[in-house]
């Protein structure tokens, strides 16, 4: 930490300088700032999801962009994420209390036989910080643990990771059970994972390949706007 961070106290900055200031202390990765931020502000009446939204989520999508474009790499993104945590784990409590719209809910998962998981934890992350519930089933993941977590979790999206050749087919495994059992057109299916590409997205039938997380983020939120004017226009 710098000697001027040294000498910032949180508590004495307006609420439009501690925004900003939260924004700079994501991005460096500082949870314990983070932590104290976000109870200023619901001191200062904030609504638990004004502070999620205006604040974590504001300075997440910096870091996110940041990602995307080269700028920040994935330690840096872990330490941002570590710190909007958390915020998170403070909020989450209230959040449910005060019925904060959720964005969207998530399962995710890396496939059988696969046990890399830094990738996918970093989806999941960034999805949280973007305002999605995510429900993580780790990893080695086999068809029946994705079936089930749809039946009870009745997400909007499942996420899939592989990140070797070898597990990648496995994706297309779960998403002919899913055609089979006649559930497919109930999730909207995310894969991503190294080795993967457009071309092996769509020919396993997901409906779209994720580069990165803030893809994946990007991806997520349009699916959701889709999903959202067709309800709209049904009624
Ligand atoms: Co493994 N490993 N590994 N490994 N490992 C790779 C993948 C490999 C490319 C290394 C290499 O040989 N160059 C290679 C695969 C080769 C291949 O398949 N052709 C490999 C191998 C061979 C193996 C073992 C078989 C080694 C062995 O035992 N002989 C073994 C497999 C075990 C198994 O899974 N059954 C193995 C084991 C391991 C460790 C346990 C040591 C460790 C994993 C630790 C962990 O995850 N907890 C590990 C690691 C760390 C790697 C490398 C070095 C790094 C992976 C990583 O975390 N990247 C990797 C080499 C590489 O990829 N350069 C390698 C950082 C991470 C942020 O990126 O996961 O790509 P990534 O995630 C990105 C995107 O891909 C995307 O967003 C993420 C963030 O931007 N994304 C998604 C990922 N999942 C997504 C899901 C989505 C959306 C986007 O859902 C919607």
């Amino acid at each position: 930490m710098s000697d001027e961070e040294d000498d910032i106290i949180l508590s004495e900055l307006d609420d439009e300088e501690l925004v900003q200031q939260m924004f700079d202390d994501l991005y460096d990765g500082l949870r314990e700032e983070i932590e104290e931020a976000v109870n200023i502000l619901l001191e200062r009446k904030w609504t638990p999801y004004r502070v999620l939204t205006d604040a974590l989520v504001g300075g997440m999508t910096v870091v996110g962009n940041d990602f995307r474009d080269g700028v920040l790499f994935v330690p840096e993104v872990l330490l941002a994420a570590n710190a909007m945590k958390g915020g998170m784990v403070i909020l989450k409590p209230l959040l449910a209390e005060t019925g904060a719209p959720q964005v969207g809910k998530m399962v995710i998962g890396t496939v059988k036989g696969d046990i890399h998981d830094i990738g996918k934890n970093l989806v999941g992350m960034m999805m949280e910080g973007a305002g999605f519930e995510v429900v993580d089933l780790g990893i080695n993941n086999p068809v029946e643990t994705y079936l089930e977590a749809i039946e009870t979790e009745t997400p909007d999206i499942l996420g899939m990771s592989a990140l070797l050749t070898t597990t990648m087919p496995y994706m297309k495994v779960v998403i002919d059970t899913l055609a089979e059992k006649g559930i497919r057109d109930d999730v909207v299916v995310l894969v991503g994972g190294a080795p993967l590409n457009e071309e092996f997205g769509r020919a396993i039938g997901a409906d779209a390949y994720c580069r990165d997380a803030a893809v994946t983020v990007d991806t997520a939120k349009e699916y959701m706007a889709r999903k959202h004017n067709q309800l709209k226009a049904a009624n």
